[in-house]
């Protein structure tokens, strides 16, 4: 089995290359910083194959996935999961830029890797996309705005996705999980403000990385006949919200 991963430097991505490097998968980690890729080539061996590139960069993504060497040019699972969030701030005082990187990551550098990397997965009449959504995408929270709406747009995408490649025998999931610890998920939306994204997490036991590389190793491992579309998890330590109603009096 070959599997290209996406955002495979740290967090979900890293552990995801560990997941499947472990049961004999040649794995492709793709992300910009090398040499955290380099270092897992050194951890798991020649199985895993190092790729800088910026799904930002559609030129970059569809040339990469073009050139890659014969033992990972096959890709049987493409998990799309670089992404992120920027900033917690209301709609009005959110930053441009920050809702940009967003939708240049989480939404079209997920569209370049798919499109790139799909027609020989129908033309081999087998393949499986599976994307990094988010609880965001079905529950709104003051400050998710453009976060959520990307995951609401991964949601959505796989979906319409299935539509497109039924009869083709390739499979399509959406893995959301809630709050995940252990990653650099809260540093990077909190611009490296460490102590802020500790916070996040503290009196909690979150989900870890390797909780959601096991749902992702799970989902691409069960028979070639089943599709789970979505798996939707959180730590036991969240649940929902209460609607949110303004009084005036
Ligand atoms: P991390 O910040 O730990 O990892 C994000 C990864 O994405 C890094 O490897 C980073 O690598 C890569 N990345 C970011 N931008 C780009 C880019 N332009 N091109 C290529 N790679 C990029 O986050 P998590 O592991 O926590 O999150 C992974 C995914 O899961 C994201 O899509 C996130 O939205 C989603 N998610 C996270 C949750 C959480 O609470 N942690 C919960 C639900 C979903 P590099 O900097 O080297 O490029
Ligand atoms: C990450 C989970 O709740 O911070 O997607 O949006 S949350």
């Amino acid at each position: 089995m070959t599997v290209f991963v996406t955002g495979a430097s740290v967090g979900f991505g890293a552990a995801t290359v560990r997941r499947f490097a472990r049961d004999g998968a040649r794995v492709v980690a793709a992300s910009r910083r090398f040499e955290k890729l380099e270092a897992l080539r050194n951890e798991l061996g020649e199985g895993v194959f190092p790729l800088e590139l910026d799904v930002q960069d559609r030129a970059a993504v569809e040339s990469a996935v073009a050139n890659l060497p014969a033992p990972f040019s096959a890709i049987d699972v493409l998990v799309n999961n670089a992404g992120l969030a920027l900033g917690l701030g209301s709609a009005q005082e959110a930053h441009m830029e920050d809702w940009e990187a967003m939708i240049d990551t989480n939404i079209k550098g997920l569209v370049y890797c798919t499109r790139a990397i799909l027609p020989q997965m129908v033309a081999r009449k087998r393949g499986h996309v599976i994307n990094l959504g988010s609880i965001a995408a079905d529950f709104p929270y003051p400050g998710g705005n453009v976060y959520g709406a990307t995951k609401a747009f991964v949601r959505q995408f796989s979906f319409n996705l299935r539509a497109d490649v039924l009869g083709t025998g390739v499979r399509v999931t959406d893995v959301s999980p809630g709050l995940s610890g252990g990653t650099e998920f809260s540093e990077v939306r909190f611009h490296g403000d460490k102590a802020r994204a500790d916070k996040v997490y503290e009196g909690t036991t979150p989900l870890s990385a390797e909780d959601v590389a096991d749902a992702i190793h799970w989902v691409a491992t069960r028979p070639p006949h089943v599709n789970v579309n979505l798996v939707q998890m959180m730590p036991v330590c969240q649940a929902f919200a209460p609607f949110a109603i303004s009084r005036s009096s």
